[in-house]
């Protein structure tokens, strides 16, 4: 079965007020992420070994490549669009006491997610992890792999920071993406559901 663009939880406006204008999620969600699913498709119909085998299991066992960017791409917008919400920003109290636990305070988690997102260097994807230790950490992945692929744990947030994410609203300034994403956009509640 071909894989399919999951349906938003919100309306492509609905994180306007946040950060996100309904352009960037028209070209972000219609667009650049229904371009890596029509990739893979076509990867998929052209290769009898990938013939049904899962998501999870194509982003672990492909070889770097085509295959897997689109892939790992894939996976990676399905975490992306319910790592955001219109009511996103409040970080319910288990995942608090849980961010104070492991990584020290609410602002050092921020500021960590901040900086993985910052120091990608090219395209790439900022993470909240929780690691096989129990712990959680922040992680970082280059392109269109991600904690999956790396064994880094399961992941509980990730923000995309392709330009592609960012540019119409925060233009070159990726620092004030990530500050607005961690403050305005992330729906912990997601996150923490996982935990
Ligand atoms: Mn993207």
């Amino acid at each position: 079965m071909a894989f399919e663009l999951p349906t938003l939880n919100y309306s492509n406006n609905a994180l306007a007020a946040k950060g996100m204008c309904q352009e960037t999620m028209e070209l972000h969600h219609g667009k650049h992420h229904q371009a890596y699913i029509t990739a893979l498709n076509g990867f998929v119909a052209a290769d009898a070994s990938l013939a049904g085998k899962s998501l999870d299991e194509i982003v672990t066992t492909a070889a770097p490549g085509p295959v897997f960017n689109n892939a790992g791409q894939h996976w990676n917008h399905i975490v992306f669009w319910n790592s955001m919400s219109p009511t996103g920003g409040s970080i319910p109290g288990k995942l608090e006491a849980k961010i104070i636990e492991d990584l020290g305070s609410v602002a050092a988690f921020k500021d960590a997610f901040k900086a993985a997102g910052v120091s990608q260097f090219g395209s790439g994807w900022a993470w909240l992890v929780l690691g096989s230790d129990g712990k959680l950490k922040v992680t970082k992945t280059a392109n269109g792999s991600n904690p999956l692929a790396e064994g880094q744990g399961k992941a509980l947030l990730g923000c995309d920071v392709w330009e592609h994410a960012y540019y119409l609203d925060f233009r070159n300034v990726r620092p004030n993406y990530l500050q607005n994403w961690v403050d305005n956009l992330a729906n912990y509640e997601y996150a923490e559901a996982q935990l």
